[in-house]
């Protein structure tokens, strides 16, 4: 039953794809030209001749919001779900015109407004050269030309803006998309879609993030089209003319980046969007989950294997069967009798629960005299006559409706069901608290799927197309509302566990998005294939991910949909077992695949791994805080960190974990050995310690049990002792292991707190710094004074100078945090 409606599902997904990408833009009516301008402190508005209004405001000397309307002025409401930060300190600009064009100008941008035709060009304010420049004027489908394509033709009108496209311009970003790393000659439509077995190409998949980077002649720049309608994204795709993005209603409105580099146009993405909030440490730690593990002695058993096996683990995860009848918020009086003992024993042994939450809630009208709900503990049932959730949400009308009033019933896992409209406040609130079903019960934290939202009924989204949200008293439909309802859902969730339990960080994973999701949760990327061509994805979307905003990702490891083989999980977990959400998940009707599923050899592999996972969390969660602080992803493309070295452009089957680490996994079967590329300096294999000079391809070996990686020759890498889960043991010791560059030096900063509380946003952390030189025939290493209050007591700090010969040469203090320099000779 459960594997047919699965299948159904898989099916109803072909109708998806009707594409605008071969659309003509040239066809719409363009904005312009420009009449007049008025200025006010933050930004100019410009008049046009057509009535339009377009607003430049400069929010900071990098980064400029252009919003227009079309035939008539700007509405005085202007509101985003996406958008964390609206006061921004004032900027120094001025603005200067002659008779062709108005122009801003700030320290690092200046925008030529040429007046007619009306095109923006964005340029460096040094060089004065373009960075980037309408191809046409800002257009809108004032005649309906397009109307028949839309998807939804009753909800509004195309708008677009175009853009010239550069020679040898690259393009990354736009979130969850299953493609390469650069996206020139592709092009994309956003709708947040439940898209089980999708391989490379399938498009569009769960997340709608529609802010991408452009790589000019090594100058980036970044666009955010915050613009939540179902939207289009074409880089070169139909003409090599122009990239152009549009939506089919709502605002042209977008903000422009500028770099040069590409790290400070990611971070000031973050800056506008939302820094993600550091989740609980242990969310680095080993995760396992199955659709499903029950009855609770089956979640025992797993865990039992783990540790019997010496395999670490952190959190297990329960899905959908979990609750009494899909109901959400309720627990199977059969399977789960009592939840609260069950994550007591399991956490004696230093495993969290997990619970999956769904959107849909059973529509479950109350039987005639069925008994009222235990007022402490409803979700312990029984819920046959009567469901809380659905009672109270109809009591209080917070559920969706479709226009003519009726109550929107999709169908979902429980059959019938009701969808919350999360824009109205005082139902997300409800929602969050709802999860005291969970907290009360030791559950550690919520897991969202189908979020799109998936309904059964039809998974394009048409049936959905009347339903209304609150949207601040807008009352608007679907088309509007579709995209940002997984956001609203994950900020209830999010911030329903925050009031829940003040002094623990929220852990919240979700599968469907907008911009912004990163303040809220983090995500994994749905349903994919046991197959090596969705392995090889993981990179890509890792990355990609990562400069889109999104740094805590993961991928179900072994893959989620076929039979798996030992080979392919292996390889799975040689990336895995670096990306931030490492877990293990598999589809109802599949094939096990534990790690130790396949026998001894393979699972002797991923203990190797698992371990070592563990071993590197001090740097792992290093590299998470400066995800956290500067919106710069530990996952990396290579061009992220070697934005000068066009080699890296489209190099995606190898990745980085911050700067120091360089992993080259093996995504294809059978294979002994491969191709690395590395960058310009000194590298030394993870492995051996074999060094290499850089700016060149080398071929490096990789027999099963060897993913090769190599560390940057400059790093520090720190290293904690071996755990079975996160926070077994103190950090002790620490482990540095350095590795000189070609002048003999390597600095590193190494980053803890309590790894649970919030309170690393009032300085309960501790950052310390290490910096490496050569000293005659040794080393001298200075550590400086921490900053931050944490105190983690003393400890031994090994330092470790690697090189190719067999001996190393180490010193072993203790740490007492204060400064100091020592000699390892
Ligand atoms: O319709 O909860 O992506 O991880 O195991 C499928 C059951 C619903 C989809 C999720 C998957 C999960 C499954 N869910």
């Amino acid at each position: 039953m459960h594997i047919r409606k699965f299948l159904s599902a898989i099916f109803c997904l072909l109708s998806l794809t009707a594409s605008l990408s071969g659309q003509d833009v040239t066809a719409l009516e363009k904005i312009g030209p420009v009449t007049g301008f008025v200025r006010n402190e933050s930004g100019l508005t410009l008049t046009c001749q057509d009535n339009s209004q377009v607003r430049l405001t400069i929010l900071a000397p990098d980064l400029i919001r252009v919003r227009a309307s079309f035939t008539k002025s700007l509405p005085d409401k202007d509101h985003s779900w996406a958008i964390a930060k609206t006061d921004w300190p004032a900027v120094r600009w001025s603005v200067r015109e002659d008779a062709a064009a108005i122009t801003i100008v700030t320290d690092e941008i200046e925008v030529v407004i040429h007046r007619s035709p009306l095109l923006l060009e964005f340029r460096d304010a040094r060089t004065h050269e373009t960075i980037n420049v309408d191809e046409q004027p800002m257009a809108y489908d004032a005649r309906g030309v397009m109307t028949e394509r839309l998807f939804d033709p009753k909800a509004g009108r195309m708008v677009v803006a175009s853009k010239k496209l550069g020679f040898d311009e690259h393009f990354y970003g736009l979130g969850e998309k299953a493609s390469r790393l650069d996206k020139r000659r592709d092009s994309f439509v956003n709708w947040n879609s439940d898209t089980p077995g999708y391989t490379e190409g399938k498009d569009p998949i769960y997340q709608t993030i529609p802010f991408y980077l452009g790589l000019n002649r090594g100058v980036a720049y970044g666009i955010f089209f915050d613009n939540s309608y179902r939207s289009y994204f074409d880089f070169g795709h139909s003409s090599q003319q122009r990239a152009w993005f549009g939506a089919e209603g709502g605002e042209l409105n977008y903000y422009f980046f500028y770099g040069p580099a590409l790290k400070k146009v990611v971070s000031r993405y973050a800056d506008l969007t939302g820094h993600m909030p550091l989740p609980p440490l242990w969310a680095l730690g080993n995760q396992q989950s199955r659709w499903s593990y029950y009855p609770d002695t089956m979640v025992e058993r797993v865990v039992r294997e783990y540790r019997e096996r010496d395999l670490p683990l952190d959190v297990v995860h329960l899905d959908i069967d979990y609750m009494s009848g899909y109901r959400v918020f309720t627990f199977d009086a059969k399977r789960f009798p009592d939840p609260r003992a069950l994550t007591e024993r399991l956490g004696r042994q230093g495993v969290k629960l997990v619970t999956i939450v769904d959107p849909g809630v059973k529509h479950q009208p109350a039987a005639a005299g069925a008994p009222p709900p235990s007022p402490s503990r409803p979700e312990l049932g029984p819920h046959d006559q009567r469901y809380y959730v659905y009672d109270q949400g109809i009591e209080k009308n917070y559920f969706q409706h479709r226009q003519n009033g009726e109550l929107f019933v999709p169908k979902v896992w429980p059959g019938e069901s009701a969808f919350v409209d999360f824009t109205k406040p005082a139902a997300s609130r409800w929602w969050g608290d709802l999860h005291r079903a969970y907290t009360d019960s030791g559950i550690a934290g919520i897991w969202n799927d189908m979020n799109e939202p998936s309904d059964f009924v039809d998974q394009t989204g048409k049936n959905q197309l009347d339903v209304v949200s609150f949207d601040e008293g807008e009352n608007s439909t679907h088309a509007k509302n579709r995209n940002v309802f997984a956001l609203l859902m994950a900020r209830a969730t999010y911030e329903g566990l925050q009031r829940l339990r003040p002094d623990r960080r929220p852990y919240v994973i979700t599968r469907a998005a907008y911009a912004g999701i990163q303040r809220y949760s983090t995500m994994w990327t749905g349903d994919t294939n046991s197959t090596w061509e969705a392995l090889a994805l993981n990179i890509p979307m890792f990355t990609t991910l990562g400069l889109s905003g999104e740094p805590f990702v993961g991928s179900d490891v072994g893959g989620f949909i076929g039979r798996g083989n030992p080979e392919l999980l292996v390889r799975s977990y040689q990336i895995s077992f670096l990306a931030p959400f490492c877990r293990n998940h598999k589809v109802i009707d599949g094939y096990d695949q534990e790690p130790w599923r396949f026998g001894k050899p393979y699972e002797d592999i991923i203990r190797r791994y698992l371990k070592l996972r563990y071993r590197l969390l001090p740097f792992l969660y290093t590299t998470l805080e400066e995800a956290h602080r500067t919106g710069v992803p530990l996952f990396r493309p290579l061009m992220l960190n070697y934005q000068d070295d066009p080699a890296t452009y489209n190099l995606d089957d190898e990745f980085m974990i911050g700067n120091d680490l360089l992993v080259a996994p093996v995504v294809k079967p059978d294979v002994t050995q491969r191709l690395v590329y590395l960058p310009k300096g000194v590298w030394y294999d993870y492995w051996t310690n074999r060094k290499y000079e850089g700016g060149r391809l080398i071929r490096a070996d990789a027999p099963l049990e060897t993913v090769p990686m190599f560390v940057r020759g400059g790093a520090v890498i720190p290293l904690g002792p071996e755990m079975n889960y996160v926070q077994e043991k103190p950090l002790d010791p620490i482990t540095f292991a350095i590795y000189p560059d070609e002048k003999g030096s390597a600095a590193a900063t190494i980053y803890e707190d309590d790894g649970l509380t919030p309170d690393y946003k009032q300085g309960a952390f501790r950052r310390t710094a290490i910096s490496v030189r050569q000293n005659g025939a040794g080393y001298t290493a200075s550590f400086s004074t921490p900053e931050g209050s944490h105190r983690p007591g003393a400890r031994t700090f090994i330092l470790a100078v690697q090189s190719e010969r067999a001996s190393l040469q180490t010193k072993t203090i203790t740490d007492n945090g204060s400064a100091r320099t020592v000699d390892v000779k």
